[in-house]
């Protein structure tokens, strides 16, 4: 299953234009059939450079790239909880995403109109904030008394009750669910609510074209990463060597899509490791400090379930070393059993027995 990114903000400030960019030919996972389904997803490889460096060593029939989804989702304007533009739809889009990247404005263009009629980043986050924290507090107004009902029968949902309820008066003092401090139990009985605020945000800057290096003030605790979508839907339309001139000319090390990708992998907690073989040469996504048999299960669930070992060499030593033999002749192979933790870049190749 792919990333799910749903790409947020006031009309008018550049999801489309951003998401269209991010998502034409160049971008677009080739070898995924879903992708032009819906008008709104789009499925993008997560560019990442050590798969061609693998790909050199290996010479494999194919290199398969990590994805990440994105989905446009209109709709969010100021009243939207009570249904206003799109309402409930946008809603419904935000909640089967794991993650939000919300767009902000910040270009200056006289000629494209801004909603609230000036350019004020704080304030626009503040308003989609609101939005989605007064959602979340409608969901858990109708849940409240439906739990506290069945509660009483079953124990289980306490703890469930217990968080729904100092849920409540957080997101009342205009906090987004994810920023309260929780245990680890209190963190699943929360993700157990579906609410709107528990999704990590990233805050995207869509910014004039001379500001795309800069360095932007916190926003809602986090440094916003600036973009411009502007260039990026230029960058789109060139090929590589094209893309790569512009980005130099512009001062850039790299596209906005490889920017977000990285931040989103961040932002979620997820590194990759690699497979290494004649067919093929891929990526695979795993959170930061998964243990041996669950990087192996986001292969097959056989691979979890049987489990014996792991094959490991890190990315530099494999490259460094050129290859399995290298690494197996300088002792750099090394067999991980069940509670080696995962390091990012890691090549691995897992023996395992059903
Ligand atoms: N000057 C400038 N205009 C932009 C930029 N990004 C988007 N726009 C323009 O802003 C308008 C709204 O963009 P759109 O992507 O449709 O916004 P959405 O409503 O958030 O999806 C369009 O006319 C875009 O061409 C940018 O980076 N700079
Ligand atoms: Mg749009």
């Amino acid at each position: 299953m792919a990333l799910s990114i749903g790409i947020v903000g006031l009309p008018n400030v550049g999801k489309s234009t951003l998401f269209t960019a991010l998502t034409r030919k160049g971008g677009l996972a080739a070898n995924y059939p879903f992708a032009t389904i819906d008008p709104n997803v789009g499925i993008v490889d997560v560019p990442d450079e050590r798969l061609g460096k693998l790909a050199e060593i290996v010479n494999p029939g194919r290199i398969v790239p990590a994805t990440v989804e994105f989905v446009d989702i209109a709709g969010l304007v100021k009243g939207a909880n009570t249904g206003e533009g799109l309402g409930n739809q946008f809603l419904a889009n935000i909640r089967e995403t794991d993650a939000i990247l919300e767009v902000v404005r910040y270009f200056s263009d006289p000629d494209v109109v801004h909603v609230e009629g000036r350019v004020n980043p704080a304030d626009d986050v503040e308003t989609i904030n609101t939005e989605l924290i007064l959602a979340d507090l409608g969901t858990l107004e109708k849940a409240l008394p439906k739990l506290e009902k069945e509660a009483k029968r079953d124990k289980d949902l306490l703890p469930r009750l217990e968080i729904a309820r100092k849920l409540e008066a957080w997101l009342n003092e205009g906090h987004r669910a994810i920023q309260m401090e929780m245990t680890d139990e209190e963190r699943d009985a929360a993700h157990d609510l579906f609410l709107l605020t528990m999704k990590p945000v990233m805050y995207v800057a869509n910014v004039d074209e001379d500001k795309v290096a800069a360095t932007l003030d916190e926003i809602d605790g986090q440094r916003p990463i600036p973009i411009c979508a502007q260039i990026e839907a230029e960058l789109s339309e060139l090929d590589a060597a094209e893309a790569a001139e512009y980005l130099e000319s512009l001062g850039l090390e790299r596209s906005g899509l490889e920017t977000l990708a990285q931040a989103a992998y961040q932002l979620l907690g997820l590194q990759s490791y690699f497979t290494a073989g004649e067919m093929e040469v891929k990526a695979w996504t795993v959170p930061v400090g998964a243990k041996a048999p669950q990087a192996a299960g986001v292969i097959h669930s056989d691979f979890e379930r049987g489990f014996i070992k792991a094959e490991v060499a890190s990315y530099d030593d494999y490259v460094e070393l050129g290859g399995e033999a290298g690494c197996k002749a300088a002792g750099k192979l090394r067999m991980e059993g069940k509670d080696y933790v995962v390091q990012d870049g890691d090549v691995m190749h897992f023996r395992f027995n059903v």
